[in-house]
This record gives structure tokens, C-alpha cells and sequence, in this order.
């Protein structure tokens, strides 16, 4: 015999009110309020932002995530404050409640309802993947799901302890700790390491790749809003890790392209030093680059290094 879970051990009486029927008006209400706040009030402000089409896009999925979750947690809430008010021992009572032998209906209603959320999130977890690329996470160096355009900046970044640094090969393949995009253009990060692992976090992008020697990671976004967003790295990479960050900018495409070439122009004499664009680099072979430099006359014989935007320096 079937008995109603949400009768209160005490319940032998016949004067109890309906407990389950109160419980699921709470619960309808509270939720009905609920939901819309979770994803009305609080969505906006869900990290990492909007600055991006990756940030933006993880902003709606963890929304999405929170306002099916407040009804289960406001359930659980409302049950265990309901329980603690109206079926408190009284005192001095040291009784036990009559055992329940399962609920037919309670049981039915679990099984359904838990299958169907989970279902529906597995199909909904597929679908933002897809609909994307990747959801702002490097892909390796073989992306399944691509930007649906062929006008992409190409920006490759560099890790190595305890530094960034990005070379743009559509501008004669020039490397510089600044970083610097487009607004409103799709962007394509080649993530390498130097040397150990470690991972190109953009945070405010929704941006996150893991860096690894040898290895080309491909990440997609595209800046929706101009600003400022931190740049990180991700994986303990040793003693300076958490020293190891930077800012990056998103500007105007205008902006960015005065920047880019004026960059390019600047840092002419020291791309030439550096190894040719490619996905990934042999650190070996930087062993080359410190006579070259003084070859050129780009690093001096006290050993500072040459910064063009420096009047004291050649
Ligand atoms: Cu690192």
C-alpha cells in the first residue's frame, strides 16, 4: 500500500492538512518568482561577461544551467524548512515515525523528471557546442567546428615561463607582449608553449586553451565589445606562474590596423631575428637568436634589450 511520502510520521490521525498539496503551491510560487530573476536580474552579471561572442555564448549557458537548477535547489529548501516547521518532534516525544514502503507516483515522477532533464541538457550541452566552435576552448591543432567565415585574424600565442607574447602572421609575422584585436572580428588563436604547459586564459573573451610544447591549439572568439580583458595562464607552470599575465585590448577595427602595421613597421629589424611563423618552434633554436641580436646591434653590451619605443636606445 502506497503511502503519501509527504504525510508526517504523525499523520495517523485524518486531521492533517494536505501536506503535499501546500508544498507544491510553495514550490510552484516560489519558483514562478524564482526563475525569471535568476534569469532576468542575475543572468547579466554571470561571469565572464558578454565581451564576446565565446563569453557571451557561455554567459547564456550558465544562465540557462542556473534557472533550470533554482526550482530543484528552491524544492530541497522549501521541503526542508516546511519538514522543520510543521514536523518537529515534540518534546519529550522519543517515538518512531511508521515506516514507509514506497510511493508509486513519487517514485514514477522522479525517474521522469530526472531523465528528462538530463536528456534535455545532454541535447542542449550538444547543440551550444556545435553552434559555437568550440565554445571558446582550444580544439587542438585539427578544429571539428569552425566560424562561418574566411575573413579571420590569425593571432598565435606564444607561452613560456613566465610570459606571453602573440605574433600576427598576417602582418609579416611580427611578436610583441601586446595584444590587440578588432572589434567585431573573428579571431583565431594558434596557442603554443616554449617550454612546459601551460594554458592562454582570456578571461573576459571566455577564452581558455591549453599551451603545450610542440603542440598547435586552436581556440575561436570573436570581440563584441571594445575594452580591456585580463590575459592569464591557467596551469601551474612554476615559480613565477602566478606572476604570469597581461592585459589585452579590444579596439576599433580602425584602431587595430593603424596599430598593427605601425607595430609591424616598428618591430621590422627585430621579426627578421626571429624564426619564421610557424604553428609550433623548436626552443633549441632560440639558443641562435642572442648573437644575432648583437650582430644587429639590438641589444647592446651591457645586454638590455632593444625597445623601440625607447629614445635612448639605437
Ligand atoms: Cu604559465
Amino acid at each position: 500500500m502506497a503511502t503519501d511520502a509527504s504525510s508526517s510520521p504523525t499523520a495517523a490521525t485524518g486531521s492533517e492538512p494536505r501536506h503535499g498539496l501546500r508544498l507544491l503551491i510553495l514550490w510552484v510560487v516560489a519558483s514562478a518568482i524564482g526563475c525569471p530573476l535568476v534569469y532576468f536580474v542575475l543572468g547579466p552579471h554571470v561571469p565572464p561577461g558578454a565581451m564576446s561572442s565565446s563569453a557571451a555564448n557561455q554567459q547564456f549557458d550558465f544562465t540557462v544551467l542556473a534557472t533550470i537548477g533554482t526550482p530543484v535547489m528552491l524544492g530541497v529548501f522549501i521541503y526542508f524548512g516546511y519538514a522543520l516547521t510543521f514536523w518537529r518532534a515534540k518534546d519529550g516525544d522519543e517515538t518512531d515515525g511508521p515506516p514507509i514502503h514506497g510511493n508509486t507516483r513519487i517514485q514514477l515522477t522522479w525517474i521522469v523528471l530526472t531523465s528528462a532533464i538530463v536528456l534535455g541538457l545532454a541535447v542542449f550541452g550538444t547543440v551550444e557546442l556545435v553552434t559555437v566552435q568550440g565554445a571558446g576552448a582550444g580544439e587542438g591543432p585539427q578544429p571539428i567546428w569552425k566560424p562561418n567565415t574566411s575573413s579571420i585574424l590569425q593571432v598565435q600565442v606564444i607561452a613560456q615561463q613566465w610570459a606571453f607574447t602573440y605574433r600576427y602572421p598576417q602582418f609579416g609575422g611580427f611578436e610583441t607582449t601586446q595584444l590587440e584585436l578588432p572589434v567585431g572580428q573573428p579571431v583565431q588563436f594558434d596557442v603554443t608553449s616554449l617550454d612546459v604547459i601551460h594554458s592562454f586564459w582570456a578571461y573576459q573573451l571566455g577564452v581558455k586553451a591549453d599551451a603545450n610544447p610542440g603542440v598547435n591549439n586552436i581556440a575561436y572568439t570573436t570581440p563584441e565589445h571594445t575594452g580591456t580583458f585580463v590575459v592569464r595562464c591557467s596551469e601551474l607552470c612554476g615559480l613565477w606562474h602566478g606572476a604570469m599575465y597581461n592585459f589585452g585590448k579590444v579596439v576599433s577595427a580602425s584602431a587595430f590596423q593603424a596599430w598593427a602595421h605601425q607595430t609591424e613597421t616598428q618591430l621590422a629589424a627585430l621579426t627578421a631575428t626571429l624564426p619564421p611563423y610557424s604553428l609550433t618552434y623548436d626552443p633549441t633554436e632560440i639558443a641562435t637568436l642572442g648573437p644575432v641580436l648583437v650582430k644587429l646591434g639590438l641589444v647592446g653590451a651591457g645586454g638590455g634589450y632593444y625597445n623601440p619605443a625607447d629614445p635612448e636606445q639605437p
